[in-house]
């Protein structure tokens, strides 16, 4: 049966220690609210930190949390130290991402210390979690600090759905580009099958990173990465809202709350609640508030602020010091408007229930809510939902993702004081209808598109998501005396091996000119020819006097420029088409047009061929440049015996005969052989593959499509099973 596995940085149950032993407490907040009904019904497990530090307990107090989180909750704690805590959690999580994907760039701590951290802590996750693990479980990881998470799983696991979903917001290539890790991140997300966002401008940045940084287009939101497709897609996560709106004010309220608000009836009550961080605008607000009073002074002695601050992140000098100007700021106004009998602000420190908060809501006319960025933003939300009777209203910022979902709220740029003082006017004032039918319009869309929903569909984009994955052969298939492969080239007396160059026989290079052929592979190539029954024929795109250069020692036959020359062991060049390159001056104008219209593209002329190569290019402008082109030559070549190759990032009008396809038909067509083998790894080689005879042996090297028969991972590989062959070869030898 399979199951699926939550990891998240915190468990839906905190542990803490006191003096009276071990306390274990439900945590609240959207994620436990949204997976507890599956997690309590489901075959689930949830991976997580307990919250508090390993080496703060013994032993034996370890073990007691493992068990009563497993048996009681269905969890897994994955034990952190104080260490990890302080530089993973507080160091590269809430000093590096945290402040970067919030556009805080002045913020931002670049250290190598914690990225190590990052990386470790996100290993020991891996530890943790890898022994659950079983083929056709899903796995679906939560949020910044697990970003690493999703690629180590899909490295050792085939068969798993693994889902990813990041409740931040996903900045802009120009603010992500910055980090220093940027492609580790983006690599460690891209292991997963679908990852989610909670607004399609996440999305939309998310994919503009991806193609940017790591050259990866995306087809309809769906991205080929190695093996397997990674889908992106948006999910605004939603609330309960049917505890928000059905649970009856005051009833598991506190006393005090209810006192409170009491005693506030003959005011307009505005209310804020929010995590203490500087991403939330605290400070903003209030001088907006203090804007507003200056602005309006009618509302003197008839409005107040109650600002509910949740202590978030304590001791960290950064929030203590927003704490501090929060304070400074509220006894300003309040120093500066305040009467005897009224207080324009009251500023309340401390987690509130979630009862409290709904009987908070119901007595505030707005909601105040103006973060300079956030995620989502759930308290918009949860405000909406509580005010069954439709009179709230909320002023938000156009820079939270709730704001694209609540459209009929008053909406305001958090930096603009004066905005959001005449948004706090709009609000109070509104008149009851307009106020009603927005209000009834955001409960429709909160009610259907519960947390619930969100976490169903969710799952569900998961499990329908696309499964193609490749296989590559793990190399000792291949090595093992027993292959078919192995077996077949033992018994034949008469082979041809087709060897591409760069990418097969070496890996790939900063520049062309540094894949000059090794000693070892010189060496391999020597022993492969040494076998009188071998015949070698090295077929490479690269021009004739770098391939001679290279290999022209050696006792092998090359096949150059895509298969127009052939050289064989010791003898000279030929020709094997006669070209006719008049078409080139047709081609040549069009791609330079393109070229003067592109900066950063270039042209590259060879015997047969013409590229108009983009690579350098910004990649919205040599997107569109590209097609326009790609429809030019198409329309251009039609009468000619030449094609229009859609490269990567090159587009290549080149003598359609040409081709690796031919240059191996050559070769064969000079002998009978019972052993016909070829490798290559880019699209020129399926040529190659493609014209072999039946019952030949291919293979690709990596992972996009291919007709070849089996799949290695690196060159590395390849060597290694050539390796393997002359060993045969020299068994064979000796047995005769
Ligand atoms: P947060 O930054 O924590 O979450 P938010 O979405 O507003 O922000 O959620 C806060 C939750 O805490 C709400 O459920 C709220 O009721 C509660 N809360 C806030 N102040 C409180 C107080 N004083 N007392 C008690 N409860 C309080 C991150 C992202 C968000 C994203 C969520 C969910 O930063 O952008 O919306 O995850 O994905």
């Amino acid at each position: 049966m399979s199951k699926t596995i939550f990891v998240s940085n915190r468990l839906p149950v905190t542990v803490s220690k006191s003096d009276s032993g071990l306390d274990y407490k439900e945590s609240i907040g959207g994620l436990a609210t949204g997976l507890k009904s599956y997690h309590e019904q489901g075959d689930t497990i949830w991976a997580g930190w307990p919250g508090v530090a390993q080496d703060q307990l013994s032993e034996e107090e370890l073990s007691s949390v493992a068990d009563t989180l497993k048996k009681d909750y269905k969890c897994l704690a994955v034990p952190l130290t104080e260490e990890d805590i302080e530089m993973y959690y507080h160091g590269f999580c809430n000093e590096t991402i945290w402040p970067l994907f919030h556009y805080f760039t002045s913020a931002v701590e670049y250290r190598s210390k914690t990225w190590e951290a990052y990386q470790r802590v996100n290993r020991k996750f891996f530890d943790a979690v890898a022994p659950l693990i079983e083929d056709g479980d899903t796995i679906w990881i939560h949020d910044y600090q697990l970003m690493l998470l999703p690629q180590m799983i899909r490295e050792k696991y085939n068969d798993v759905k693994i889902g990813f979903f990041l409740h931040i917001p996903f900045p802009s290539f120009e603010i992500y580009r910055l980090l220093i890790w940027r492609k580790e991140l983006l690599q460690g997300l891209l292991g997963a099958n679908l990852i989610g966002f909670h607004t399609y401008d996440y999305v939309r940045h998310f994919l503009s990173s991806v193609r940017r940084l790591l050259g990866h287009e995306h087809n309809l939101y769906k991205i080929q990465f190695e093996t397997h497709i990674a889908q992106v897609d948006a999910f605004p996560m939603g609330i309960d809202y049917d505890y928000f709106a059905k649970t009856p004010t005051g009833e598991k309220a506190s006393q005090e709350s209810m006192d409170f608000i009491e005693s506030t009836k003959n005011l307009r009550n505005i209310i804020s609640v929010d995590r203490l961080d500087y991403t939330k605008g605290i400070p903003d607000r209030i001088k907006a508030f203090k804007h507003f009073l200056a602005k309006y002074p009618e509302y003197h002695e008839k409005v107040r602020l109650n600002l509910i601050i949740a202590p978030s992140r304590v001791g960290i000098e950064k929030y203590d010091n927003l704490k501090r100007e929060i304070e400074e700021l509220v006894s300003e106004v309040n120093g500066e408007y305040g009467t005897f009998s009224w207080m324009p602000v009251w500023f309340f420190f401390r987690t509130v229930s979630q009862d409290d908060l709904i009987a908070f809501y119901r007595n505030s006319d707005v909601l105040l809510v103006t973060p300079l960025r956030d995620g989502m933003n759930l308290v918009a939300k949860e405000y909406i939902a509580s005010r069954t009777d439709l009179k709230g209203m909320i002023v938000m910022s156009e820079t939270a993702g709730a704001a694209s979902e609540l459209g009929e709220a008053v909406i305001v740029n958090p930096n603009d004081h004066e905005a959001i003082a005449s948004g706090i006017k709009m609000a109070l004032e509104m008149p009851e209808d307009d106020k009603m039918d927005r209000n009834r319009n955001m409960h429709r869309r909160l009610s259907r598109y519960n947390v619930k929903f969100w976490a169903e569909e969710f799952l569900n984009t998961l499990w329908a998501a696309p499964q193609e994955r490749i296989h590559t052969e793990p190399l000792n298939k291949l090595t093992s005396g027993s292959s078919e492969l192995e077996q077949a080239y033992r018994s034949a007396s008469n082979r041809v091996l087709f060897l591409d160059y760069d990418g097969t026989l070496v890996g790939f290079k900063p520049t062309p000119d540094q894949a000059r052929p090794d000693k070892e592979l010189k060496l391999l190539l020597a022993n492969l020819t040494a076998d009188p029954k071998n015949t070698v024929v090295i077929i490479t795109g690269r021009d004739r006097f770098t391939a001679e250069k290279w290999l022209g020692d050696l006792d092998v036959t090359i096949v150059a420029a895509h298969g127009l020359w052939l050289r064989k062991p010791g003898s000279e060049w030929v020709m094997t088409l006669n070209m006719d390159n008049e078409w080139k001056e047709t081609i040549r104008p069009i791609m330079e047009t393109y070229t003067d219209r592109t900066p950063g593209s270039l042209i590259e002329e060879k015997d047969y061929s013409i590229a108009w190569h983009y690579r350098q290019s910004e990649p919205e402008i040599a997107g569109l440049k590209r097609n326009e082109l790609k429809e030019a030559l198409m329309s251009v070549t039609q009468s000619m015996t030449v094609g229009v190759l859609d490269g990567n990032k090159v587009i290549e009008v080149k003598d359609s005969r040409v081709n690796k396809g031919h240059g191996a038909h050559l070769v064969l067509n000079q002998g009978e052989h019972d052993f016909v083998f070829a490798a290559g790894d880019d699209r020129t080689d399926e040529d190659m593959f493609a014209a072999l005879p039946e019952g030949s042996y291919s293979v690709k090297i990596g992972k996009e499509v291919t007709a070849a028969k089996y799949r290695l991972k690196s060159s590395n590989d390849i060597r290694a099973l050539l390796g393997r062959f002359t060993e045969v070869s020299g068994e064979v030898t000796t047995n005769q």
